[in-house]
C-alpha cells in the first residue's frame, strides 16, 4: 500500500511509495541500542492452511504508515525521544516444524535482555510457544515459568490437545504456552471453543477465561477483567490474536468471528496491562493477520494495536515501571 503523506508533516520519512527501510511507522533508522524492536514473524504452518497469514507483518509494517504518529496519552510525537527499532524479519529457515519454531526462538531470545521492548508480528497464532521458550532467560523470568502470566486477546480459547494430530496447530497455542508451567493464562474475547477447551477453562485453576458473552453484555463483567489486569504482578507476555476483535473490524484474518471486542476494549485492555503497578509487560505480539490489497483494515488495526502496545510501554518506562 502507498503511504499517505498528508499524514505525515514529515515527508523525507518517505522514499517515493516505499518506506525508509520498510520500518515500522515509516520511522527513520537509527543507531546505537533500540529501547523498543519491532520483529517480523512471518511464519505460517507449512501445508495445512495457506491462509497468508505468512504475508501479515509485511503488510502490517507497511499499514503502520497510515498510523498517526501522535497520541494524547504521549502528548507528543512518536518515537517521543525513544528508539525504536524495526529489526530484518526471521528468514523462516528450518525443514520441520520444530525446527522452525526453535528458529524463530532464537530470533527473539536476543532482544530478551531486559532492556528492549519486544513488539513481535506474526504469523500464525502458532508462533505463541516459541516466543514463551524465547523468554526463557529473560532477567525478570530467570528460567522460571512460574514467575511469568500471559495476557490472550482472541476469539479462540487456543486450548486444545491437537487440531487434526498436530499438537502445535495455533488451535493449540495457548495449551503449548501452558506446558511450559506458566503462572496464569488470562483471556478475553473468547467466543469460539470445544467442549474439552471449555472443560478445561473450568477446570485448570491456572487459567481465567473472560468470555466475549460475558464482557460485552455485562459492563460489570467488563470492569472486573480490567481490574483483574492491574492486579498481575510479575513479569507478563501479551498476545493479542487479532480475532480477538469484532469480525467486522478485522475480516481478514485466519478465522474471522462475529462477537468480539470492539476496538476500544482492546485498548483498554492493553493499557490495564501496562499500567499493573507490580506487572510488567516485558514483551508483546500482535499475530494471525492475513492481509487483504483493497481493503487494508485488518493490517492497519493490527499496527494500530501495536502501535498502542509501544505507547503504553513507553507510558510505563516514564512512570518508572520499566
Ligand atoms: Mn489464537
Amino acid at each position: 500500500m502507498t503511504p499517505n503523506p498528508q499524514y505525515h508533516n514529515d515527508l523525507p520519512r518517505f522514499v517515493a511509495e516505499e518506506f525508509v527501510d520498510g520500518n515500522f511507522l515509516g520511522l527513520p533508522s537509527v543507531s546505537g541500542d533500540p529501547d523498543i524492536v519491532v520483529l517480523q514473524v512471518p511464519y505460517e504452518l507449512t501445508t495445512s492452511y495457506g491462509q497468508g497469514t505468512e504475508q501479515g507483518p509485511a503488510a502490517c509494517v507497511a499499514a503502520s504508515g497510515q498510523v498517526e504518529l501522535f497520541d494524547p496519552v504521549l502528548g507528543q510525537d512518536l518515537p517521543a525521544g525513544y528508539n525504536i527499532h524495526t529489526a530484518p524479519e526471521w528468514d523462516g529457515e528450518g525443514s520441520t516444524l520444530q525446527q522452525q519454531l526453535s528458529g524463530i526462538s532464537k530470533y527473539l531470545k536476543k532482544w530478551n535482555n531486559g532492556k528492549i521492548f519486544p513488539v513481535i508480528l506474526g504469523g500464525e497464532h502458532g508462533i505463541l510457544p516459541a516466543v514463551i521458550e524465547s523468554l526463557q532467560n529473560h532477567p525478570d523470568v530467570e528460567g522460571d515459568y512460574s514467575k511469568l502470566t500471559v495476557v490472550q486477546i482472541d476469539a479462540h480459547a487456543d486450548l486444545r490437545t491437537q487440531l487434526d494430530g498436530e499438537p502445535f496447530s495455533h488451535a493449540c497455542a495457548a495449551a503449548r504456552a501452558m506446558d511450559y508451567g506458566l503462572k496464569h493464562l488470562y483471556q478475553v474475547g473468547v467466543r469460539a471453543f470445544s467442549k474439552e477447551e471449555y472443560d478445561r477453562i473450568n477446570s485448570d485453576s491456572n487459567i481465567s477465561t473472560y468470555f466475549a458473552a460475558e464482557v460485552l453484555t455485562n459492563h460489570n463483567k467488563w470492569r472486573e477483567w480490567l481490574d483483574v489486569l492491574r492486579a498481575i504482578e510479575g513479569p507478563i507476555h501479551l498476545t493479542v490474536d487479532i480475532d480477538g476483535l469484532d469480525g467486522s473490524i478485522v475480516p481478514a484474518t485466519g478465522t474471522p468471528v462475529p462477537g468480539g471486542l470492539s476496538f476500544w476494549q482492546a485498548v483498554e485492555t492493553i493499557e490495564a496491562v501496562f499500567s499493573a503497578p507490580n506487572g510488567r509487560v516485558i514483551s508483546m505480539d500482535v499475530n494471525e493477520i492475513v492481509p487483504q490489497e483493497d481493503t487494508p483494515l485488518t493490517q492497519f488495526t493490527a499496527a494500530m494495536l501495536a502501535t498502542k502496545g509501544i505507547i503504553n510501554h513507553i507510558v510505563a518506562r516514564q512512570s518508572g515501571r520499566w
